[in-house]
């Protein structure tokens, strides 16, 4: 995969993309990362990449020139249309579903805007999808990308290692994932629950999904709609829920 970040902050995408997990499969060369600085491609002598809004109002656009010099630099140096990703709050919300698809493209561009936005006629030219991580307001699209590489990257082979599986983390399955514990047994107090400690493969793995049912239901009821549950499963969690209720 190859990801090319249309910035006007380029440090802020390499130096918290290259730490951690995704940091290690860019060493390994699974993932390739190149941060554009939209600036660059400024014709102005000043290095102004945005104007005011026409029709008023507060703040500054992110003009088109820039945006679609600094774009087509990438285009003409490879040899397939990318996907263009634009952040904005505007954009469809993003899942792990988007995560999965996009993990399956040769290379993705991310245009990252700041200011009041960008000047829809580059949108219009060169942007193949807008993208929100959420509905609140953040001052770029620099986190949002970020977020999105980290989440797309992790769903392509190599990227996470034997002991990091991306297969059974919360919405696998549509279910949130179950506690965990490690060493030491008692920390103030608190005991780790004894059928973790009890080495029945069968019972702990009985009491994750138990514990994955339990949270999903408490916290995020809405996931259990198009959660991979049995009819038994439901049923244990309507019990669960009964039952909590009566105290
Ligand atoms: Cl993609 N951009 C900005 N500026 N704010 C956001 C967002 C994107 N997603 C949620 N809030």
């Amino acid at each position: 995969m190859e990801y090319y970040v249309l910035t006007l902050f380029p440090d802020m995408i390499t130096d918290g993309l290259h730490t951690s997990i995704i940091g290690r499969a860019i060493e390994d060369g699974v993932l390739s990362l190149e941060a554009v600085n939209i600036r660059d491609y400024t014709l102005s002598k000043h290095g102004k990449t945005d104007d005011y809004p026409y029709g008023g109002g507060a703040g500054m656009v992110m003009q088109a020139q820039p945006v679609y010099d600094a774009f087509m630099s990438i285009r003409n140096r490879i040899d397939y249309n990318p996907r263009v990703v634009y952040l904005t709050p505007q954009g469809k919300v993003f899942h792990q579903d988007m995560a999965k698809e996009l993990a399956l493209e040769k290379g993705i561009v991310f245009l990252c805007g700041h200011y009041e936005g960008v000047d829809e006629r580059v949108l219009d030219e060169i942007v193949t999808d807008e993208v929100s991580i959420g509905d609140y307001v953040l001052t770029g699209g620099e986190l949002p990308a970020m977020c999105m590489i980290d989440a797309i990257s992790r769903m392509i082979p190599g990227v996470l290692h034997n002991n990091e599986s991306a297969e059974d983390d919360s919405f696998g399955d549509g279910l949130l994932e179950f506690p965990q514990y490690s060493r030491p047994e008692i920390w103030r107090d608190r005991k780790v629950p004894a059928i973790l400690l009890s080495g029945d493969h069968a019972k702990v793995d009985a009491w994750r999904r138990e514990q994955s049912l339990i949270r999903t239901a408490e916290r995020r009821p809405d996931l259990l709609e198009n959660a991979v549950i049995s009819p038994k499963e439901r049923d244990f969690i309507r019990k669960y829920l009964a039952n909590k209720n009566e105290l």
